[in-house]
Order: structure tokens, then C-alpha cells, then sequence
């Protein structure tokens, strides 16, 4: 499907901050990657992509080892099922 009906991005931030952000980023809209902008809890984002096609990101995971983290991706509604456990080794 195009990105405009349904996209996806990969999301990452601590567990206990998961659901607020999706909740804020669905009020964002497709403009904003569904994602609430300057929120420095969004430790690490790409943008949203479409059907067919791809994206990369490359962050620093500096401070983030032992932390409990949650990749999810933030269009609306993806979150309860369209996420996994993010873990630094
Ligand atoms: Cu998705």
C-alpha cells in the first residue's frame, strides 16, 4: 500500500514511554511521520515508508545499554502489534 493509506517507520524509545508517544504521535499526523515533534523521548526514528519501499537509520546507542527499550513502529493503531524488544549487547 502507498504511504499515504498505510505507511510504516521504526520507532525506538525506553518501554515506559511507548504508549504516549504513539498515542501524541497519531495526533501528528502523516506530515509529522506520526511522530510529536522535539520530543527527545524518541531516542531514534526513521521516516515513514510505503509499500515496496526500504529506509535506513544509523544512531548512536551511547547511555542506552541496560535500559528497557522498544522498537514500535507509530502509525496509528500499528503500535499494540508492530513492535519487539530492543536490546544492546
Ligand atoms: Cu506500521
Amino acid at each position: 500500500m502507498p504511504v499515504t493509506s498505510m505507511g510504516h517507520n521504526w520507532v525506538l524509545s525506553e518501554t515506559s514511554n511507548l504508549q504516549d508517544i504513539a498515542m501524541k504521535g497519531a495526533g501528528a499526523g502523516a506530515d509529522n511521520d506520526y511522530l510529536p515533534q522535539g520530543d527527545d523521548r524518541i531516542l531514534a526514528h526513521t521516516k515513514l515508508v510505503g509499500g515496496g519501499e526500504s529506509t535506513t537509520i544509523t544512531f548512536s546507542t551511547d547511555g542506552l545499554q541496560g535500559k528497557d527499550l522498544t522498537y514500535f513502529c507509530s502509525f496509528p493503531g500499528h503500535w499494540t502489534v508492530m513492535k519487539g524488544k530492543f536490546t544492546i549487547e
